[in-house]
């Protein structure tokens, strides 16, 4: 039965999913029908806050009207024309985007895996054409608990066994190595076939990971030495989220490739982006890579005003500052709390990590109940639960969260 937010009841949204839908996903048992800032609504009507913001997509809040406005605007007169023809939009968006994160040029694409599929195949291509490396011997180097998306070439490189398994044969050239560890990416610059490494400033998926200080700093100067491409992959924690415009920054690190997604748009539209200087970019020839969608107008409007806002409302000092404090409170509660252990993360891209094992459903059910206390995250791997509003939340939304986080950890029982 309908209510007043949706046409379908949220059990009648969970049949049609259940019966026409892959089953690819396990969400948590909402259905949401309405998003707006910090907040969106259940199809009852019941109010949460997002404490997951589409993976760190909506970092400028759900339904921002800024961005919302240029889909409409654009949407409503070009909206797609194929890169067969210009368009008067792409060309001021290439603009925007490499003045904005200081680089020459961008590839634009669609979601954050196509970006990272593009970066590969630019890292190769270079590595052919400008550093000398004897066709198809190029090898990239990759962290293990690696996650840059579900292609088939980049889970070829994942050793999560549900990520991988019977996805096979895998694409080769792929060296893995310990995230965070500056020895081991030594040893393995040692391969004079070494073409690029990337990697997660932090690896958001693993379990939001903060490598030590210095680490991405000390990568970039060992490739440097041995003329192998830095590239990041800032999908999750680019565009602000981490308290900076990019993670990279903390360290002042200018990857050889930046790769970014979700957020670029606001998650108003799909739209990534591989940046890069003219020596990398321009060894890709025309018809030699490409989308339809990419790069296509209605995006380009979008993702102008996405980063615009994330400037506008000086949204990484936002989350710099709200992150410390999000990080303290958690610190105090872990205090006096038998359930959680540690928290970590940088900005807004925060985790608990529950004192279960990983394959407790500890984690979950705490999700569950923090749900029906009107707050909606969910667990990464087994024991962790991430925790990443939207980055406009205001300190009173936080400390509301805190103490919705508190309650439900306080009254939960295993
Ligand atoms: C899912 C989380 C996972 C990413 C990084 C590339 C991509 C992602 C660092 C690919 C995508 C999404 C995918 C989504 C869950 C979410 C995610 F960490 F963000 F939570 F899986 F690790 N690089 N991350 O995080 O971008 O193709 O999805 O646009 O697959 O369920 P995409």
């Amino acid at each position: 039965m309908s209510t007043t937010l949706s046409k379908l009841s949220s059990a009648e949204s969970i049949e049609l999913e259940e019966k026409y839908g892959a089953h690819n996903y396990h969400p948590l048992p909402v259905v949401l029908a309405k998003g707006e800032g910090v907040h969106v609504w259940d199809a009852e009507g019941k109010q949460y806050y997002d404490f997951l913001s589409a993976y760190s997509a909506v970092n400028q809040g759900h339904c921002h009207p800024k961005i919302v406005k240029a889909l409409i605007d654009q949407a409503s007169t070009l909206g797609l024309t194929s890169r067969a023809f210009y368009n008067n939009v792409l060309g001021e968006f290439e603009q925007y985007i490499t003045s904005y994160f200081g680089f020459d040029k961008v590839l634009p694409m669609n979601s954050g895996a196509e970006a990272v599929e593009t970066a590969l195949k630019l890292a190769r291509k270079w590595a052919y054409e400008v550093k000398g490396i004897a066709e198809n011997q190029a090898k990239i180097i990759v962290c293990e608990n690696n996650f840059h998306g579900r292609t088939t070439t980049v889970i070829s490189f994942s050793n999560d066994p549900v990520a991988r398994k019977n996805f096979g044969p895998y694409t080769p050239g792929f060296v893995k190595i310990p995230y965070n560890d500056t020895q081991a990416l030594e040893e393995a610059l040692k391969d004079d076939n070494v073409a690029a490494f990337l990697v997660e400033p932090i690896q958001g998926e693993a379990g939001v990971y903060v490598p030590n200080d210095e680490y991405l700093a000390k990568c970039n100067e060992m490739c440097k030495a041995k003329n192998v491409l830095f590239i990041a992959d800032e999908v999750q924690t680019g565009v602000a989220r981490t308290g900076e415009l990019l993670a990279v920054n903390y360290e002042n690190v200018t990857p050889d490739i930046l790769i970014l997604g979700k957020a670029v748009s606001g998650g108003v539209y799909p739209v990534s982006a591989v940046l890069a200087n003219d020596e990398i970019m321009n060894v890709i020839k025309p018809g030699e890579h490409g989308s339809t969608f990419g790069g296509n107008p209605t995006a380009a409007k979008v993702s102008m005003a996405a980063l615009k806002v994330i400037k506008d409302e000086k949204l990484a000092e936002n989350a710099k500052e709200l992150g410390d404090l999000f990080r303290a409170e958690m610190n105090r509660i872990i205090e006096s709390s038998e359930l959680v252990n540690t928290v970590r993360g940088k900005g807004l891209l925060n985790a608990i990590i529950i004192n279960d094992t990983e394959e407790s459903s500890t984690a979950w059910n705490i999700c569950v109940a923090l749900k029906d206390n009107g707050l909606l995250a969910k667990p990464t791997h087994g024991n962790i639960i991430r925790f990443a509003p939207p980055l406009v939340i205001t300190k009173e939304q936080l400390m509301d969260c805190v103490a919705i986080i508190e309650k439900t950890l306080t009254e939960f029982t295993k």
